[in-house]
């Protein structure tokens, strides 16, 4: 129903976006779309990218007057470093000295830059890497702040926070308020809910620096005021569990998903992780006493906060490299270092929301569908009302 896809390289001369499905009459907030450029840029342990870009997303079309037609939707981010690389990195043919210097022939381990090369038959990584940066997901989140628009007409949030950095971690449940509050501080260093765990965090961040090394950690992504019933247990394709997973797992560095406490889950006897069931009468309402199932049950949607972490392998360029081969040689040689970030966890977090954002606003048009904004609202209120009286 609601179909994405990015184009565009690191150093390119911009990224894009192209967005299809969204009912027309949603009404676009672009001061929103680019607050979340924004967010994303932001974040304790990133390199001096984030001092030359200011994302913002142009939109090229599918929004008039202000709102959603019902066309698809085009933005494009300028990619303000592509003065820097116009001469390395030309659309047109070239021989020019400053493209050469810029060939990539020690691969890093971890990166896409080997197999990347392998597959598409460059001994040049440059291509790989350009494709396969984290700066893609600045396209994601211009998508993901469409989807959360769409979200928000029917009272949906969805937020973010740091539970881990290395091997720091957050070792309490953070409250929904608490994560609202850290999202809307873009003072927060590393969007940590707890401010004497984010210092030891930072410590983390400091200490990867100062060694030339970098850190990975774990994202929560908290999807706040949900309907009961999207996904399905029907089919394997259509359980929003998975679906959630595949587009986390996509999010770059991002080597594992959870769905609420489902790692600890695995070591525990079922009568401790289950959600034992109530009934609220005066609210006409099914609660549970916990939730451990992150808000989901058989691939759907229960009705309690969706609850879902990233875990992210720190990143793959080093500033004191890792042993490596040369591709054209094939000798030993040290990994090339490129500038990068050393931690990016909470801009991870962005874009986490992003992918979870548009898995969910995908659901919701599956299951409250129309043309238009106002048609999908009678049909998300008549299920409510069966809901309601169930
Ligand atoms: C990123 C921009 C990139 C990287 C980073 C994400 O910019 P540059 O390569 O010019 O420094 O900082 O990409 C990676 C971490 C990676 O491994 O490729 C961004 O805008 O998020």
């Amino acid at each position: 129903m609601l179909r994405f896809y990015t184009a565009g390289e690191s150093h390119g001369q911009a990224l894009l976006t192209f967005l299809s499905g969204l009912p027309a009459g949603l009404r676009v907030n672009l001061e929103f779309v680019n607050h979340e450029l924004h967010r994303r840029q932001l974040g304790y342990g990133r390199g001096g990218r984030q001092k030359i870009e200011k994302d913002r997303a142009d939109v090229f079309a599918g929004v008039r007057h202000g709102q959603t037609i019902g066309a698809p939707i085009a933005l494009r981010i300028e990619n303000r470093d592509w003065a820097n690389w116009e001469k390395i990195l030309p659309v047109e043919a070239t021989d020019s000295p400053e493209a050469a210097s810029r060939k990539l022939v020690a691969p890093r381990p971890g990166h896409a830059d080997l197999a990347g090369s392998q597959k598409f038959n460059f001994h040049d990584a440059r291509y790989v890497l350009e494709r396969a940066s984290a700066r893609e997901t600045a396209a994601r989140v211009a998508a993901g702040a469409f989807a959360k628009l769409l979200l928000r007409e029917f009272g949906t949030e969805i937020a973010s926070h740091t539970i881990q950095v290395r091997n720091v971690g957050l070792e309490r449940a953070a409250t929904w308020d608490e994560i609202r509050a850290v999202n809307a501080d873009l003072e927060s260093p590393l969007r940590c809910v707890d401010a004497a765990v984010q210092e030891k965090m930072k410590a983390e961040v400091d200490a990867a620096l100062k060694a030339g090394d970098t850190v990975g950690g774990v994202f929560e992504v908290v999807a706040h005021n949900l309907p009961v019933g999207l996904g399905s247990h029907a089919q394997w394709d259509e359980k929003l569990d998975g679906k959630l997973a595949q587009a986390l797992m996509s999010v770059q560095a991002v080597k594992a998903v959870e769905i609420g406490s489902g790692i600890l889950a695995a070591g525990s006897f079922g009568s401790e992780v289950q959600d034992e069931i109530w009934y609220e009468k005066s609210a006409r309402k099914f609660r549970r006493a916990s939730n451990r199932a992150g808000g989901l049950e058989g691939g759907i949607t229960n009705g309690e906060d969706l609850v879902i972490r990233g875990f992210l392998k720190p990143i793959s360029t080093l500033r004191k490299p890792l042993g490596t081969v040369d591709m054209v040689t094939k000798e030993p040689v040290q990994a090339a270092y490129e500038r990068s970030d050393w931690c990016v966890v909470p801009a991870g977090g962005v874009a986490g929301e992003s992918m979870v954002a548009l898995v969910l606003a995908d659901a919701f048009l599956q299951k409250f569908g129309g043309d238009s904004l106002a048609e999908m609202r009678r049909n998300f209120e008549s299920y409510a009302q069966q809901i309601d009286e169930f």
